[in-house]
């Protein structure tokens, strides 16, 4: 047998953990962290480590699925799949016109760093973006870029987590989701805090992230508006802001000041269900800190208003002072990004929608983070010029993955071919005419730039505080036999069909008009298939350390010769961070008005349903993993204990949980860490649209509870998909 360790990257998340692979004659056999890592201290998380597993599924494809007409499938070439997929697709462009087609990329994309990108650029060859490229951004935190759009961007960045003294973290928890902080989160978050950092966590559950802080604040679900003016107020009123900084870098102080006057201590703890005081105290704490920063993410953003809690958060760090000024060290230091001058200034604000150019459904504006996802199921079902008829699905599972899940099966059943590119026959491949293996994470090259590059979608998206790259190859070649192709060659295969060619854009993967500098386009050559290696090489175009000097570092390396010093502002820079936009300012008072404006308990829905993240899984992703499903393959119900017994419920039970919208069934458990009155579930579990539901084995999918129509975010169109009022009760005692 020969044995031997190879040194890569975990691309499961976005993390990029730097991994030792035991490969025995050929085959991956065990996954551990790098202990050379310069940073990481050899820390992985069970996904990484169960890759293997995943790797060698039996439920994995290894060759393109044909869905025949009494639904089975046949195993097909791959040439064979792409000749009839492009056949298709042009005779659907030709009746229908090219708008007739969209493509939906998602998490499973991260296996190679120019995977998530290809799908944008595929639908620009075909000159329908932004309206045919949906993608997760918009059922996630969209409201991040809008937010950052509307504030202006800090070109030096926030200041870095490793130094602060204090911290506060809304509806996040980087311990488990490595949301903000890609490097060794359970450890980083541990050591910050013995070093004095003094963390403040908001949300609703007792987090591993929370275990560690001074003070956690359990509000009422979907009150993160409120809670962010509250502390705005408390901060502008005791006059505890950073004079000289927002004089100097903002406007709107006076604005905002009166806009959130009304949002006394008093009026957050009654509306949030939180202590006046404990809000006072992490308002004074924080601003009394010399340096920290407020972050959200999921947590705060699926109930409706999350772009205005982002922006709220933007707004205090800038009236805190919390960003990195001149002479200091950039947070966000360029490796593979582009060698350009960092200065202690901001990219103006600048309006990231239009409404020259309004979406079918909804009406929605035109913007950065392309089409309104939420809407997805509707340009399918809805007729007329325009129809979405055909979906390339690459890396994502919208059967379980989209709001409103009964309404988005029907869609997917209603297209006329539909596509999924994947490595299993996940619940939408199951639905697919055609699925496409795709190569995993250990059999593509990686690379650190992507995740260095998601500082562009706004601040909290990960990627590194340090001067760190790291390139790997590909550790090991897909299973013998198979017939597999990477996500982007087979756009690429694709747009050479239908005779257009596509342009890679390199150097960072950002959203909207705060780029460093200009991308760089790589016509992709139409006469041969360009190599992963030359794509590599057009992503790190111009990167600041070339992309063949951090290949030299097998285990990575943290370039501390580069000087990261930012410089002053530009003297002739005008641009301002803007803490009052109208847009934003008038939302707020409705919240103000509305006291929230979100979905409240009742006595027919008596909780809320919120969503959290497990370790075992990336969203839909590890399901089907034998060693991460070991330990259960079901979707846990935690509700706190006193409210399982309210509603005569035990750990174990079998309940079903029912919203206006819909019904599932789940398996209750007991959780003391959550406050009263909330209900906690991952999402991307399920039987498929409409398909019975099966607590114990598939588990309940909570976007079926989701209602895509009744309320959504007026620019992205996030249907509300936190913070929704749910009743259970008991089906059955369950035996699991
Ligand atoms: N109810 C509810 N809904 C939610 C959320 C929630 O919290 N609650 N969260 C939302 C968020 S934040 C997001 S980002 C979305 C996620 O939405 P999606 O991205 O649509 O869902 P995933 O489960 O990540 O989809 C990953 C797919 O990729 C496949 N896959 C795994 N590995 C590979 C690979 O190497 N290559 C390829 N091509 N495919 C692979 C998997 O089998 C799976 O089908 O869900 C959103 N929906
Ligand atoms: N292990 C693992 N890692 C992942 C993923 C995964 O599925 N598994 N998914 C990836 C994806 S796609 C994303 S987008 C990121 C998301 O990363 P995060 O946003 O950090 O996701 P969560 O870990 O679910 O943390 C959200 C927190 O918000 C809290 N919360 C819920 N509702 C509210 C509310 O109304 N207000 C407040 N203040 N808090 C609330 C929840 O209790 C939860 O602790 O994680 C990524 N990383
Ligand atoms: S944290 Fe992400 S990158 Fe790191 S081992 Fe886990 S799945 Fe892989
Ligand atoms: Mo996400």
């Amino acid at each position: 047998m020969v044995s031997e360790t190879r040194i890569g990257i975990c691309k499961v998340c976005w993390a990029c953990c730097p991994i030792e692979v035991t490969v025995e004659n050929g085959r991956a056999t065990k996954v551990i962290g790098d202990r050379q890592s310069p940073i990481y201290g050899g820390y992985t998380c069970p996904k990484g480590r169960a890759m293997p597993e995943g790797h060698y599924a039996e439920s994995r494809i290894l060759h393109p699925q044909k869905r025949m007409p009494d639904g089975s499938y046949v195993s097909i070439p791959m040439e064979q799949a792409l000749d009839e997929i492009a056949a298709r697709l042009r005779a659907i462009s030709d009746e229908h016109g090219v708008e007739s087609i969209a493509v939906y990329p998602g998490n499973g994309n991260l296996s190679n760093p120019i995977n998530p990108v290809i799908g944008a650029m595929f639908i620009m060859a075909l000159g329908t973006f932004p309206w045919r490229f949906f993608s997760v951004q918009t059922i996630d935190q969209a409201g991040k870029v809008i937010a950052q759009a509307l504030h202006g961007r800090w070109m030096a960045g926030p200041q870095p987590f490793a130094t602060a003294q204090s911290w506060i973290m809304v509806g996040t928890n980087p311990v488990i989701s490595k949301q903000g902080m890609s490097v060794n989160p359970g450890q980083t978050v541990k050591q910050a805090v013995k070093d004095g950092m003094k963390l403040i966590v908001i949300d609703p559950r007792e987090t591993e992230s929370a275990a560690h802080a001074f003070l956690h604040i359990r509000p009422r679900p979907g009150q993160d508006s409120t809670i962010l003016a509250g502390l705005l107020r408390v901060i502008l009123t005791e006059g505890l802001y950073d004079h000289a900084f927002v004089a100097d870098n903002a406007v709107g102080l006076d604005v905002l000041k009166a806009a959130v006057a009304p949002f006394t201590p008093d009026h957050v703890a009654d509306v949030a269900d939180i202590s006046a005081k404990e809000l006072v105290l992490a308002a004074r704490t924080f601003a009394a800190a010399e340096s920290g920063c407020v972050v959200t993410a999921t947590g705060a953003h699926f109930p409706l208003h999350g772009t205005l809690a982002e922006y709220l958060a933007l707004c205090l760090n800038t009236i805190c002072g919390r960003w990195v000024r001149g002479g200091e060290q950039h947070s966000q230091p360029h490796v593979l990004l582009p060698d350009v001058a960092i200065r202690a200034q901001p990219y103006a604000p600048y309006t990231p929608w239009d409404y020259s150019e309004v979406s079918r459904i909804n009406g929605l504006p035109k913007t950065v983070v392309g089409a309104p996802t939420g809407t997805l199921p509707d340009e399918i079902l809805t007729p007329g010029k325009g129809r979405v008829r055909a979906l390339i699905c690459s890396g994502s599972n919208p059967a379980v993955s989209l709001p409103d899940q009964n309404r988005t099966g029907r869609a997917l059943e209603a297209l006329d071919l539909l596509v999924a590119i994947d490595v299993e026959m996940s619940n939408t491949a199951r639905m697919a005419d055609y699925v496409i293996p795709d190569r995993m994470s250990m059999e593509t090259p990686g690379c650190t730039q992507f995740t260095e590059s998601m500082k562009y979608y706004g601040i909290w998206t990960g990627g590194f505080e340090l001067p760190y790259a790291m390139y790997s190859p590909a550790i090991v070649d897909p299973p013998m036999g198979s017939d597999t192709i990477e996500s982007w060659q087979f756009f690429y295969e694709l747009a050479k069909r239908l005779g257009k060619q596509i342009t890679y854009f390199g150097n960072g993967a950002g959203t909207g008009q705060h780029w460093d500098k200009a991308p760089v386009a790589f016509p992709l050559p139409l006469d041969r298939r360009p190599t992963t290696e030359e794509m590599f090489e057009a992503m790190c175009a111009g990167s600041r350390v070339p992309l063949a000097e951090v290949r030299q570092h097998i285990h990575g390396k943290l370039f501390d010769e580069l000087d990261h010093t930012v410089l002053p502002r530009a003297e002739d820079c005008t641009a301002m961070l803007q803490v009052a936009d109208p847009t934003m300012i008038a939302e707020l008072a409705v919240v103000h008005e509305k006291r929230g404006d979100t979905a409240n308990p009742s006595a027919e829905f008596p909780l809320l349903l919120i969503p959290r993240r497990a370790n075992e899984m990336m969203n839909s992703i590890g399901r089907n993993n034998p060693k991460l499903a070991a330990k259960r393959r079901y979707n846990p119900a935690f509700v706190n204990p006193q409210d399982l017994a309210r509603f005569g419920v035990a750990t174990g039970d079998i309940v079903r949980i029912r919203s206006a919208h819909g019904i599932i069934e789940g398996v209750a458990e007991g959780d003391p860490r959550l406050r009263l009155g909330v209900l906690s579930m991952s999402h991307c579990f399920g039987t498929n649209p409409n398909e019975p539901d099966d607590a114990i084995g598939q588990g309940g999918c909570t976007s079926r509870l989701m209602d895509a129509q009744a309320a959504y975010d007026p620019i992205f169109g996030q249907p509300r998909m936190g913070a929704i009022p749910v009743s259970i009760e008991r089906r059955a005692s369950g035996e699991i």
